[in-house]
């Protein structure tokens, strides 16, 4: 029977003769001897082989590993302070499964060549590291949502219905028809509420990102959850126990992947409800007290949410912003007409916007109103969504989450490609 690695790295083994498979990590070797340091997916050990015990035609096989190469072994475990993990395989036999070719990934490490063999560097520990992580935050969000009454709907990817502005669509054709890859499931979220209450879409984003940064893909993970009933308030208290919950339960969970990824839990242990608020108005008024520039009616790039976080350990809500800089269907604050009933989260430490949210325009003729002054057809491929306000209209809410975002901030990740396993940027769609 094989046994995982990590279950005798738990000193759950100790004495016992075990078969384990993987790949080699390192090797090194002289006369009678051989390390070979074998990982899986769930840890690293090492295997000392020796001739006299393997035989000669094994022992030789040992020695002529490549890193990667996929092996067998049975060994019996054995306590060593000295070997990496505190464990050691005393090796009985060994069998290659696969010894392949010398492995591409050596000396050069640059970040070109590692991108065009992305498929071999997602092997390394830390792109291991960083996507178990991904998988847990995931689990850890719905489990949060879940528990909240949400069901989870699926939007659909191609749509003829723009979102976010037309600036960032990515077009295709659609049997001869003009049709696009979704920049945000929202409208189609919106749909769902008067059915289901409360529902979240999980589904890949397209955005034709035309800049090149460290936080913008052009294929992304988003997380839309959208509330019948909700009003901007409870929006943003949903947003800050969401994320409290997701950090918190990762940091207790996972210290080694935090460990791996040389990321301080220290400062994650200080992401709880409730994270501080700031009218946009202020914000705007605070990067120029700060040292950057800005005048009211212009976003925040990267800089000015940098300069904005700064003072704080916990992300910070910026709220209420103009409307003429916000997407069509945002509520229009009716005490403070020109501002619209939205929110931004920005993570700390220059990681910047995770979520936009926002309360929704429900009253008919007020959605006609915006779309028009958005140059909008109310009467085009967005009939339908004009539609939910003739039929029981009901106030609602929702935001948009970006996963690669979330899993950036959280690792402490330099550059959000590393977040996700096949990166899609600008200047990239292969491997
Ligand atoms: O454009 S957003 O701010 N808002 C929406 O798409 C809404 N329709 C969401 C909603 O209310 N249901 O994008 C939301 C989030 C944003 O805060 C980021 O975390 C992420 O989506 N996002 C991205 N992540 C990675 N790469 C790119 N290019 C990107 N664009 C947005």
């Amino acid at each position: 029977m094989y046994v995982e690695i990590g279950k005798i790295l738990k000193g759950e083994m100790e004495g016992k003769k075990v078969s384990i498979r993987g790949w080699v990590h390192r090797q090194r070797g002289s006369g009678n001897l051989n390390f070979i340091i074998l990982r899986d997916a769930s840890g690293r050990i090492q295997c000392a082989i020796k001739k006299e015990k393997v035989g000669e035609k094994s022992f030789t096989e040992a020695s002529q590993v490549y890193i990667e190469s996929s092996v067998e072994i049975v060994g019996t475990v054995k306590k060593d302070e000295r070997a990496p993990g505190g464990w050691e395989l005393q090796v009985d036999d060994f069998r290659m499964v696969s010894r392949g070719e010398p492995f591409p990934i050596s000396k050069d490490l640059s970040e070109e060549f590692l991108l065009d063999v992305r498929h071999l560097w997602l092997r390394s520990r830390k792109l291991v590291a960083a996507m178990k992580a991904r998988h847990h935050l995931v689990n850890y969000l719905r489990e949060y949502l879940d528990g909240d009454g949400f069901y989870e709907i699926v939007p659909p990817v191609i749509t003829k219905s723009q979102c976010e502005g037309g600036s960032t669509l990515f077009a295709m054709d659609y049997f001869g028809e003009p049709a696009y890859l979704s920049q945000s499931g929202q409208l189609y979220a919106e749909v769902m509420i008067f059915g289901l209450g409360k529902v979240y879409a999980f589904a890949p984003s397209f955005r034709a990102e035309k800049s090149r940064t460290i936080r913008h893909l052009a294929e992304y993970w988003h997380l839309e959850p959208e509330m019948a009933w909700y009003s901007h308030e409870d929006n943003m208290k949903l947003q800050e126990d969401m994320i409290s919950y997701t950090v918190q339960k990762f940091v207790k969970e996972h210290p080694d992947l935090l460990e791996e990824l040389e990321r301080d839990p220290a400062k994650l242990k200080k992401v709880k409800a409730p994270f501080p608020r700031m009218l946009y108005d202020d914000a705007v008024e605070q990067v120029n007290k700060l040292g950057g520039k800005m005048e009211i009616g212009q976003d925040f790039g990267a800089d000015e949410e940098a300069i904005l976080t700064k003072e704080y350990e916990k992300p910070l809500f910026v709220e209420k912003f103009p409307k003429g800089i916000k997407a069509f269907y945002m509520r229009e604050d009716p005490k403070k007409p020109g501002y619209v009933l939205n929110n931004d989260l920005l993570a700390p430490e220059g990681h910047g916007e995770i979520i936009g949210g926002s309360e929704r325009i429900w009253d008919y003729n007020e959605l006609i109103a915006r779309m028009k002054e958005f140059g909008l057809d109310p009467n085009g491929d967005m009939k339908w969504y004009v539609d939910l306000r003739r039929y029981g209209s009901v106030p609602h809410s929702g935001f948009g989450m970006g996963i690669e975002r979330l899993t950036k901030w959280v690792l402490g990740l330099n550059h959000i490609r590393d977040a996700i396993p096949f990166p899609r940027t600008i200047t990239r769609c292969y491997p």
